[in-house]
């Protein structure tokens, strides 16, 4: 059976719940499609984020690799085309701050991800979950481990396929965020189940 890495993240900035964090903990050691889950949190610190990714990745020797994230205020699960070589921005769990700093000093300027994300906005629009191709993972911890995994995967010559997914908040972050969209925690779980269920 093949493996699937689903990373999800802890708690950051303003938002005290992780819709993500959640999913990676109720799939793990879930049998979904052609893919064994392993589910993992990763902390939202630029100093230990890639670290612990990649012992994860070393560990596990997955087939697949999906990074999940929460955009607070996206309405809708946007699978990232591509992660860029640059980390700014807000400070990370930690208080660390990034400005225009290279994730690799000498790597590319950007790795197009390798999942069907075409395929997956396809899956989902076709099962009624509202889903769009993004075309920036933003500068932050999301877009780091994207670029992180991506670039590891290419130095090692795996033929693993990797990428993010951004997801919009769930129900219960929204009660404390009011201004921000929300889905059900089922209904954000149900996707990424489906959306594993049709990876070859
Ligand atoms: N989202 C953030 C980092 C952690 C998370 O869930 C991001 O979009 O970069």
């Amino acid at each position: 059976m093949k493996k699937l890495l689903l990373t999800g993240f802890v708690p950051f900035l303003e938002f005290k719940v992780n819709p993500t964090e959640e999913i990676a903990k109720a799939l793990d050691g879930k049998v979904i499609g052609n893919y064994e889950v392993v589910g993992r949190v990763l902390p939202v610190e630029f100093n230990q984020t890639a670290i612990r990714a990649i012992e994860l990745y070393e560990e596990v020797q997955p087939d697949a690799v999906i990074h999940l994230g929460l955009a607070g205020g996206r309405s809708k699960i946007t699978p990232e085309r591509i992660a860029i070589n640059c980390s700014d921005g807000a400070p990370d769990n930690t208080g660390v701050v990034l400005q225009d700093a290279a994730i690799e000093e000498d790597g590319p300027d950007g790795y197009f991800s390798t999942l069907p994300i075409r395929q997956f906005v396809n899956v989902l629009q076709e099962n009624n979950y509202p889903a769009q191709i993004s075309n920036s993972a933003g500068t932050y911890l999301c877009n780091f481990v994207m670029y992180n995994t991506l670039h590891y995967i290419q130095k090692h010559n795996k033929n693993t396929i990797a990428g993010f997914i951004h997801i919009p908040a769930s129900h219960e972050l929204s009660i404390q965020q009011p201004s921000v969209p929300s889905w059900s925690q089922r209904d954000l779980q149900d996707s990424i189940k489906l959306l594993i269920e049709s990876l070859d």
